[in-house]
């Protein structure tokens, strides 16, 4: 456990931060690689790695006609979800971590998991993969190593972050001045189930994984750093990580407002993140632009405004049911140089899911010849990786330094009963609450059931880095002289009628109920008070009354349900009036 790398495995830069340089040597002498790898993110070290990966079967080539650059990854079959009952949070105090997080001490953490890493690189490579999480230049931007021995994981790392050359000369520059970079460490072992981790130690900034080759529990710059982590620092350091979407809503005066929108995962961010409007629409000159699709890093600025970057340079997202009809600019965004991850292929060997037009596949997730006994032809967790400037509605503000201003800010869940379209709440307090009593339908982004409803406070039930009371506290301290904070809302595009129907079209039709909000934040819409909060005034919104209502009865025992879960959060919770 304690033996040196062999000589020819030590990083040759002489200029290189001690403190990586010296941590990359500790790795490699508990997990033994044969080689060592500096990432320098070039376009030539990504090709090297696609070849790589083609010639031993991690990657399948598509059809390079109808999808240039596109390749296939098929997980292991165990392997296909973020793994909540494996992931801890490890702070010394076990309160800090929250009834919220699965704990463990540190130092049992790290025994129990430098255990899995003895030696687990041997016959492999070690990838030293730099990344910056934000807009290179931006001040709001975090920077972090991984070191994985998956070649899968580097290449996904590419799309997702800024990655190579670029984040190191920053990790450099920041490391002589003190600010320490997150060290992710990340094997996929043997991809046993029995044998994996996903452990964060956020006192010490780091977090090691092991066992999964698969999404959040891989990619660290994503769920691990950019909400874990940095959710923990944010809150030492005054600002907000969050599980939202970004999106700016252009109207037809020409002004755009940017909305972040929190919904837990495979609940439609990347759709709406990338929304069309209806022809009606955009002949008024509607227009939505793409910021982010899965998280807001948001900072209050000198304006007392809250301004957001988006921390990632990538979509991770849902395969399944993305059309022509649902989300159009997503399948131009995944039309070339994509990597999908347990989809379908057709028998000319396109990629295919559920919902994305008619045809029959002609082999499964799993590679096998498509037959529906197995059930669905690509995994509901089935994915697709792509660069963010791909999207033709990509904003040309998501790279700004200093973020972008949000107006508004909006919570929902998948709820198929109870809880009406769009609500607006009363001010910031009564806005957090709504927040905190967000719940949803499970999906298949997680391993476990589907369908159950559980309650997940602003989308960040598995992904918020410490206690949830201090968590609500935290974002009640934004309410302070001089802010200007976003209007708070709560939609659900979920709601089915009796007949188990949909009441709701979704997609492109959303923009009604965005053109609502944003009237609301320029004061123009009308709303009516009620009890949960402020509805649309009859008429301020073209849709049903059945999905419009609020019913009193109905709430008190949905009330009493928020009430329980929140008393779990025991004497942390903020004494404000919730009520
Ligand atoms: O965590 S993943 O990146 O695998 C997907 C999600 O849950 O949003
Ligand atoms: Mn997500």
């Amino acid at each position: 456990m304690n033996a040196r790398p062999r000589p020819q495995a030590m990083p040759a830069a002489g200029s290189r931060l001690a403190a990586l340089n010296d941590w990359v040597a500790e790795v490699a002498a508990l997990t033994r690689p044969d080689r060592i790898h500096w990432c320098d993110g070039s376009d030539a070290e990504y090709a090297a790695l696609l070849a790589g990966m083609l010639d031993d079967g991690t990657l399948v080539a598509l059809n390079q006609d109808t999808h240039p650059g596109c390749y296939l990854h098929r997980s292991h079959p165990e392997d296909v979800a973020r793994v909540e009952h494996l992931t801890f949070v490890c702070t010394r105090e076990r309160d800090d971590a929250g009834p919220n997080n699965h704990w463990m001490a540190p130092a049992d953490a790290h025994a129990q998991v430098d255990a899995l890493f003895d030696g687990c690189m041997r016959g492999r490579t070690l990838y030293v993969v730099p990344y910056c999480m934000g807009p290179i230049d931006s001040p709001l931007a975090r920077c972090g190593v991984e070191i994985t021995d998956s070649p899968y994981v580097v290449a996904n790392m590419r799309l997702m972050t800024r990655m190579g050359a670029d984040a190191l000369a920053r990790i450099e520059r920041e490391g002589a001045q003190g600010t320490p970079f997150v060290r992710g460490l990340h094997s996929t072992g043997e991809l046993d189930p029995a044998r994996r981790y996903i452990m964060h130690f956020p006192e010490e900034l780091s977090i090691k994984s092991y066992g999964s080759g698969y999404g959040g529990n891989a990619l660290l710059g994503k769920k691990c750093h950019a909400l874990r982590i940095a959710s923990w620092q944010a809150r030492q350091e005054g600002w907000l990580a969050e599980h939202m979407l970004i999106l700016g809503l252009e109207t037809p005066h020409g002004d755009t407002h940017y909305i972040a929108a929190a919904f837990p995962s495979a609940c439609g961010k990347t759709n709406l993140a990338m929304l069309i409007p209806p022809q009606a629409y955009r002949e008024q000159g509607w227009k939505v632009w793409t910021v982010g699709d899965d998280i807001a890093w948001l900072h209050p600025g000198a304006d007392g405004r809250l301004w957001a970057i988006n921390p990632e340079a990538g979509y991770f997202g849902v395969a399944p049911g993305t059309s022509a009809k649902t989300n159009p600019n997503a399948l131009a965004t995944i039309a070339r140089d994509t990597i999908f991850t347990n989809v379908a292929v057709t028998a000319d060997n396109q990629p295919w899911w559920e919902g994305l037009d008619e045809r029959v596949p002609a082999l499964d997730w799993q590679g096998r010849p498509y037959d529906p006994a197995n059930g669905p032809a690509a995994h509901p967790n089935a994915r697709f990786t792509v660069n963010a400037r791909q999207c033709p509605s990509w904003s040309p503000h998501a790279e700004d330094a200093q973020g972008v201003p949000i107006s508004a800010i909006v919570f929902g869940g998948r709820r198929s009963t109870l809880v009406p379209l769009v609500y607006e709440a009363r001010d910031w307090a009564h806005g957090v609450f709504v927040g905190a009593s967000m719940a949803s339908e499970t999906t298949a982004a997680a391993t476990g059931q589907v369908g159950v409803l559980r309650r997940d406070p602003m989308a960040m039930k598995p992904f918020c880095g410490y206690h949830f009371g201090d968590y609500f506290a935290h974002w009640l301290s934004f309410d302070r002289p001089g802010a200007r904070l976003p209007t708070v809302f709560h939609v659900n595009w979920f709601r089915k009628g009796a007949d188990g129907r949909f009441l709701w079209p979704g997609f492109g039709e959303n923009i009604r109920v965005l053109e609502w909000i944003v009237g609301r934040v320029e004061g123009g819409a009308q709303a009516e008070d009620t009890p949960i909060g402020r509805l649309p005034a009859a008429g301020a919104i073209d849709a049903s009354d059945a999905i419009l209502r609020y019913e009193h009865a109905d709430w008190i025992g949905e009330q009493a349900d928020v009430d329980r879960a929140l008393a779990e959060y025991g004497e942390r919770l903020p004494a404000h009036a919730w009520r």
